[in-house]
Parts: C-alpha cells; sequence; structure tokens
C-alpha cells in the first residue's frame, strides 16, 4: 500500500523527512512498531534485532545501559539495524540546556553520528532542541527529537499544561519530529493529538498485548487502541524481548497495529 493512502493527512501534513521515511518503512513492514531493546549486552541486542528485524520498524536504544561499552561493538548494532531498515533513535531524554546537550551529543558515545532520532525533556526550554540539532549539523547529518508531552509511568509530573507547553515548543521546531505519549492511555493519546494536529508524529510506550501493569509504575494499554486514538508507533519492550518468541510476538504487534491504522 502507498504511503498517502495508509497514512492520509499524516502523510501530507508531517514536513520532517525522518517522519517520511518512517512511514515508508512502516507500510514495507506492515508494522508501526518501535523495539524497544532494553538489552545490556551488545549479543544480546544483534540477536534480538536479527530475529524480529522483518516486523520491527525502528530500533529504540539506551546506549548507556550497554555494558563494557566500545564503539566498535556498538556499531555491530547500528549496522545489524541498518540492514533491517530500521532507523535508530536513542531514547536519551536529554534535559539539559542547550550549549550542553549539544556537547552531550557527542562524548562517550557519539550519539549524534549514529542516532536518527533522540527524545528530549522540554523542562529547560526551546533552546535544548537548536542544541540538539546543531550536533547533527556538525557531522553533516540529518535527525528528529522526539519531545516527551506524556509519558507512561504512574504519577508523572508531566501535567496537562506542561503538555501544552511541549507542544509550543514542538510547533515552532522543524527538528522536532514529534511527540512521546502515553501509550496506556487512549484517553490522553487523543488530546495528545487533538492539540499535536496531523503535523507531528506522537509515539506511544507503555504499550502491551497482555500485561495489566508492569514492573516499577510503568502503566501498560492495548497496541490497537493506542494506534485507533492517534498514537502513530507503539514502542515495546518486555512484549517483544521477554516473550518466549520474540519473532511472533514482533509480527503480533505489527499485525495488530497495521489493521489498527488502515481502519483509522
Ligand atoms: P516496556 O518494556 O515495553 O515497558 O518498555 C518501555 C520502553 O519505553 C522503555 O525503554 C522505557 O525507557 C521507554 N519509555 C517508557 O516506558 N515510558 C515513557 O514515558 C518514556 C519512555 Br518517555
Amino acid at each position: 500500500m502507498q504511503p498517502d493512502e495508509a497514512w492520509g493527512g499524516r502523510w501530507r501534513a508531517c514536513a520532517h523527512p525522518l517522519s517520511h521515511r518512517f512511514m515508508e518503512t512502516a507500510c514495507e513492514k506492515k508494522s508501526l512498531v518501535v523495539l524497544a531493546a532494553d538489552i545490556p549486552t551488545v549479543d544480546g541486542l544483534v540477536q534480538l534485532i536479527d530475529q524480529v528485524g522483518p516486523h520491527v520498524t525502528a530500533l529504540k536504544t539506551h546506549v548507556d545501559m550497554v555494558e563494557s561499552f566500545s564503539m566498535d561493538d556498538w556499531m555491530r548494532v547500528v549496522d545489524a539495524a541498518k540492514s533491517h531498515g530500521m532507523m535508530i533513535f536513542e531514547d536519551r531524554k536529554f534535559a539539559d540546556i542547550g550549549r550542553v546537550s549539544e556537547t552531550q551529543m557527542g562524548g562517550l558515545y557519539d550519539i549524534r553520528s549514529w542516532a536518527d532520532l533522540v527524545t528530549s525533556h522540554s523542562v529547560s526550554g526551546p533552546d535544548i532542541v537548536d542544541g540538539i540539532a546543531a550536533a547533527w549539523d556538525s557531522v553533516q547529518r540529518i535527525g528528529g527529537v522526539l519531545m516527551l508531552a506524556q509519558m507512561s509511568s504512574r504519577g508523572n509530573l508531566l501535567d496537562e499544561s506542561y503538555t501544552d507547553r511541549t507542544i509550543e515548543i514542538g510547533t515552532s521546531s522543524p527538528h522536532v519530529v514529534g511527540y512521546i505519549g502515553n501509550g496506556s492511555s487512549p484517553d490522553e493519546i487523543s488530546s495528545l493529538r487533538e492539540k499535536a494536529g496531523e503535523g507531528r508524529m506522537i509515539w506511544t510506550p507503555g504499550v502491551n498485548l497482555s500485561a495489566e501493569e508492569g514492573v516499577l509504575g510503568q502503566r501498560y494499554g492495548h497496541p490497537s487502541d493506542a494506534i485507533i486514538a492517534g498514537s502513530d508507533a507503539v514502542i515495546v519492550g518486555t512484549g517483544i524481548h521477554k516473550s518466549e518468541d520474540p519473532a511472533g510476538a514482533a509480527k503480533a504487534y505489527a499485525d495488530a497495529t497495521w489493521a489498527a491504522l488502515l481502519s483509522r
């Protein structure tokens, strides 16, 4: 199916090139699944990526959870993701002032050199986005920022006025591809979609096909409900990597999200 048919207004209104790349890959793989690869070893990550690659559209990483990090080793993860046509999304949740965030995009992990997307808080104000974008610019790469407009964990402090002000920042920056929304609550996703309009993506963690509640305050909703409510990608970790059959689980999430997109 052509992306404009599957995605409708979102395809036409989202201006960032990486949002189009995501929507195209989603159509090729019939999947709106982003794998939250929360595995602390490079071998484990590469194995998981190779198992689920055909059903997953982007890889979400936490590079700072990898034990005995080395850049050479890490490139095996990057290469594995690329070989499956997955975008790489480092869930770094930047939060500092612009200048420091720019520097933190380099450093030990050199996120700017391999990540296509990163997450950012908005608590420090709009310049954080320019700092992150300047880092990609310095290595002649294009990247995009997903700002945390909501969170999935219980008791989080991102209230409605915080969400509104985050959207103000996002709307006025070409580097903001979209927002992180609370995948456990279709109502919150619908409200975020209404505020964000068609021109930005919403990606949602806090999604699981079976679990009611995760550990340590994580909350879950159903992937189909999240997509119907206006999410464009479900971020799934334990639902896939803790499954006895990760490939089968990834396919189940892919099928549920693709069907939901078409019915939306
Ligand atoms: P889970 O195993 O599907 O619960 O993993 C969810 C992932 O999404 C995990 O990597 C978190 O860092 C990430 N996440 C989240 O769960 N909730 C949020 O609000 C944000 C990120 Br932002």
